[in-house]
């Protein structure tokens, strides 16, 4: 699986750790993939999550599998082992997730947390953010885009500045390391409904998800 992962194309993405394989799952990984996030969002269900102090409503919603969720409420971010509404642990990280992880980042050690955000209308985006709530940004995050196209934004380390575009499709998968791991970023948009695959998974409403593994500690 594996070396199967590693046959595929990687494409230059022309910034400093930012890594980019366009279809490194096919369908069939992506329908695979979709089936356990489904089955592990029985367990921890997507729940909306809200910004600190303003208790503003996000966008998406979310869930989170492995040792640690990134959680957003009143008080602020943080990562802690157990869902914020049904108090139970986090399920398991899928074992294809994993061997993704696995494939592009083997020197790293294993990822505690894989954040699961849902793009499930025409509205859902996520503004420009830096990820610094990790104690450790040596090691990298790798994502994994599935279901609707969307378009990503990747500045520099400061707000301000230039920024580029890249339109992320299902089955993408991206590694940011390096001077990339403390980028400016977001999604501006989704393409919603121009795919069929979340609805038909056990996603109602289709939308996007993306899949975002990482080392907290
Ligand atoms: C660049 N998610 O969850 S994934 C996030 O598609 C997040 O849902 C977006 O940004 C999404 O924080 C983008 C790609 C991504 C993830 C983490 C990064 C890009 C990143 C961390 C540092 C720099
Ligand atoms: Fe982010």
């Amino acid at each position: 699986m594996t070396a199967k992962l590693l046959e595929k194309r990687e494409i230059p993405t022309g910034i400093d750790g930012f890594r980019l394989w366009p279809e490194l799952l096919d369908v069939a990984a992506q329908r695979a993939m979709l089936a356990e996030i489904a089955s592990m969002a029985e367990k921890a269900p997507f729940y909306r999550p809200v910004m600190p102090r303003t208790g503003r409503p996000f966008s998406i919603t979310m869930t989170n599998c492995g040792d640690l969720g990134w959680v957003s409420d009143k008080e602020g971010y943080r990562y802690q082992p157990a869902h914020p509404e049904t108090g139970t642990p986090w399920p398991a990280m899928p074992a294809a997730v994993r061997r993704v992880w696995d494939a592009l980042a083997p020197e790293a050690p294993s990822p505690q947390c894989c954040l699961v955000n849902w793009y499930l209308t025409e509205k859902a985006r996520m503004g420009l953010h830096q990820d610094r709530d990790e104690a450790d940004f040596t090691a990298p995050v790798v994502s994994i885009s599935l279901g609707d196209p969307a378009r990503f934004r990747i500045g520099g380390t400061t707000r301000k500045g230039k920024t580029h575009s890249v339109m992320l499709n299902s089955g993408d998968v991206m590694v940011l390391s390096g001077e990339s791991r403390l980028a400016f970023h977001g999604i501006d948009h989704v393409r919603f409904g121009a795919t069929g695959l979340l609805a038909e998974i056990g996603f109602p409403g289709g939308g996007r998800i993306n899949l975002t593994m990482r080392r907290v500690s």
